[in-house]
């Protein structure tokens, strides 16, 4: 570590914020009455019966999930159960959807989601798949945009929480996913005080052609924290640029031990120089417990697979695969512009966001411009890759996306604020306030090579003042801010579901086109599956009962079973023999220690039920499908262990 990086100015770093902090609250009651576009109402009004323009896949943050929204409307379309269970249709709950869940600490049923990154092709977004990460249980997810369903969460060995992660390639290649706490690799009982033993991970996951993901290596570097990446394009195809923090290695009191050194690193990572070096036999292959959680249509049941080993590099068996670059301290991820010429990173500390070119870290590469090493990584000279300073940017940069017209758009967190910068003259042109302390950005496209431009879709983590108030929590926000002039103009701001960190932008026709309205019931290949009523009965294996249940509008087959006693498992396989769009029925018995099922057509889903008391129970249809979805209903009659009540449906009864 130089002795550069050592000037202990924190102090008055924090003192700078704090009255910062200050003002930007005075400011921020001024601005309440900011000017709205006067055309604004008509730029998201979509008529009744219209479809909006992008779809925005929005991380749900705490509650796991994402939530889809219709640009620029504003009109919420769906929530996406990914990481947490999902009372709602079962996800999670019932037999079908628990695997998804599964990881090698047992059954986890909640995270903490924050970026979502949509497939691309040759560096533009295809609209075939939403990757999103959990944080607090390393996972990987995907969500396929036929289905809008969580059909794949791939487990992270060897990581302490997985918030830098998922960001792609440019023909989706890999996923990128880099832990945020060092802890020992492999884990293992150590002081918490020998935290210079603790090491960093960077995984690099492999997307095949159908989607399905693997952890292909992971580089071992120092014991930093990682942040998050942007992978390059075009030129920069090869490499991944992520930020990171704590270059102290503080183990207590971050806030003030790890921010005392002026600068941090972008770790630049070759992932082709690590694939050659794996390829020449580099990598150790090293024990790690994980899962792979794989959800099959054709069968509409997920299964969970225990995986045992990894493939691990170490970064000092591959030097060529990993430099860092300083940056302004406490940054927080790095942006790759259109063109794939640039990176970019803001210092939260430090006001100052800066772009680096890529040829010139090339150039520096090979002219060894090296200004010392950290823990064996070689550090880049500032000087020799930097290619300009944002001039008098804003308070706190964190974000930075690109409308492929040659502007990058940062988010401020401190001053609440969109500032727009020119790319080459690196001048401010422009400054939109948000309400209030704005976290992510994001523009349709703006993180791939086709930049729909248009709008930036604005996350706020405080909204105090803006909605009506409800209770100790106020809600978080989105505001959408129309960037086709010159001048950005704020349209619209609406709260958002959890608490949005990362979202994806996308034409809505890319989606569109791809959509499953059901799935056919004659390829059904669930193995309770009914292909028609007639198909329906009860089995009995010792106190096992399965339950070969359809329905369809508006009735149950069977809707009579008598013959459970108080001691069975009763498992219903219920398969919607439904063949239309959006006729889903749902299914539930008082009761029940689980959430309902909700059925799509063609679909098979288990619920299951265990009797605690003899009695008659009803059971019926959760979903308003038809004129007579009330009576969509049915009765099991339970009895006491030891009757011999007959055993059968309606046809035996
Ligand atoms: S975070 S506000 Cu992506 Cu989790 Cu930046
Ligand atoms: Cu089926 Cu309501």
């Amino acid at each position: 570590m130089k002795s550069s990086f050592r000037s202990a100015k924190w102090v008055a770093g924090a003192l700078a914020l704090a009255a910062i902090v200050g003002t930007v609250n005075t400011v921020r009651a001024e601005r309440k009455k900011a000017a709205i576009a006067s055309d604004a109402a008509q730029k998201v009004y979509v008529e009744p019966g219209k479809y909006d323009e992008f779809y925005a896949f929005v991380s749900g943050g705490f509650s796991g999930q994402i939530s889809v929204y219709g640009m620029p409307s504003g009109r919420l379309l769906k929530i996406i159960p990914v990481f947490t269970q999902n009372p709602e249709n079962g996800y999670g709950y019932n037999e079908e959807t628990k695997p998804m869940l599964e990881t090698s600490h047992g059954f986890v049923p909640w995270d903490d989601s924050h970026h979502p990154w949509l497939s691309q092709t040759d560096g533009a977004d295809d609209g075939r798949w939403v990757f999103i990460n959990a944080n607090n249980t390393p996972r990987i997810a995907r969500v396929d945009l036929g289905t809008f369903r969580t059909v794949e969460i791939l487990e992270i060995p060897n990581s302490g929480g997985n918030h830098g992660s998922p960001f792609g390639t440019m023909n989706t290649e890999y996923l990128v996913a880099s832990t945020r706490f060092s802890v020992p690799i492999p884990n293992k009982d150590i002081p918490i005080k020998n935290v210079k033993d603790f090491k960093g991970s960077i995984s690099f996951i492999k997307v095949d052609k159908e989607g399905h993901m693997s952890v292909a290596f992971q580089l071992i570097a120092p014991g930093i924290s990682y942040d998050l990446a942007h992978c390059g394009k075009g030129p920069s195809h090869g490499w991944c640029f992520l930020t990171s923090y704590n270059s102290e290695k503080a183990h207590t009191l971050l806030e003030v031990n790890a921010s005392k050194n002026d600068k941090d690193f972008i770790a630049a990572v070759n992932w082709k120089a690590a694939e050659q070096c794996v390829a020449n036999g580099k990598a150790k292959e090293v024990k790690a417990s994980y899962t792979s959680n794989t959800l099959t249509e054709s069968n509409h049941s997920a299964t969970s697979k225990k995986l045992s080993t990894v493939k691990t590099l170490s970064v000092l068996d591959c030097p060529e695969s990993i430099y860092y670059v300083p940056v302004a301290k406490s940054p927080h991820g790095s942006d790759v512009d259109s063109t794939g010429q640039y990176f970019v990173a803001g210092g939260k500390l430090a006001a100052q966001i800066t772009a680096y070119s890529f040829e010139k870290m090339i150039k520096a590469i090979a002219d060894k411009k090296f200004s010392g090493d950290f823990e064996g990584v070689k550090i880049l000279d500032y000087a020799s890759v930097v290619a300009g300073e944002v001039k008098k940017p804003c308070l706190g940069p964190l974000h930075t996306e690109f409308d492929g017209q040659g502007f990058g758009y940062t988010s401020c967190f401190v001053s609440s604020e969109v500032v727009k910068w020119k790319l080459g003259t690196w001048e401010v042109v422009d400054r939109m306030p948000t309400y209030y302390s704005l976290g992510h950005l994001m523009i349709p496209g703006g993180n791939t090579m086709k930049p729909w431009g248009k709008y930036v879709f604005a996350m706020n983590k405080i909204t105090k003042d803006r909605y009506l108030p409800t209770g100790p929590e106020l809600n978080q926000s989105a505001q959408l801010i129309d960037i086709s002039g010159k001048k950005m103009e704020l349209l619209l701001d609406f709260p958002t579901v959890g608490e949005p960190h990362y979202a994806q932008g996308i034409a809505a026709d890319l989606v569109v086109k791809r959509q499953v309205k059901i799935f056919k019931l004659e390829e059904n290949k669930h193995k309770y599956a009914v292909k028609s009523e007639a198909e329906s009965k009860v089995v009995r294996e010792g106190n096992k009962v399965h339950v070969y249940m359809g329905m369809i509008r508006s009735h149950f087959s069977p809707d009579n079973i008598e013959g459970i006693k108080v001691g069975d498992t009763v498992f219903f396989h219920v398969t919607n023999l439904e063949q239309d769009w959006d006729i889903p029925h749902g299914f539930s018995v008082i009761g029940a220690n689980t959430a309902e099922l909700l059925v799509m057509p063609g679909e098979t889903n288990t619920y299951v039920w265990t009797p605690k008391a003899d009695g008659i129970y009803p059971f019926y249809c959760t979903d308003f499908c038809s004129a007579l979805h009330q009576e969509m209903q049915g009765y099991i009659r339970v009895s006491k262990t030891a009757s011999a009540i007959k055993f059968g449906t309606n046809k035996d009864l």
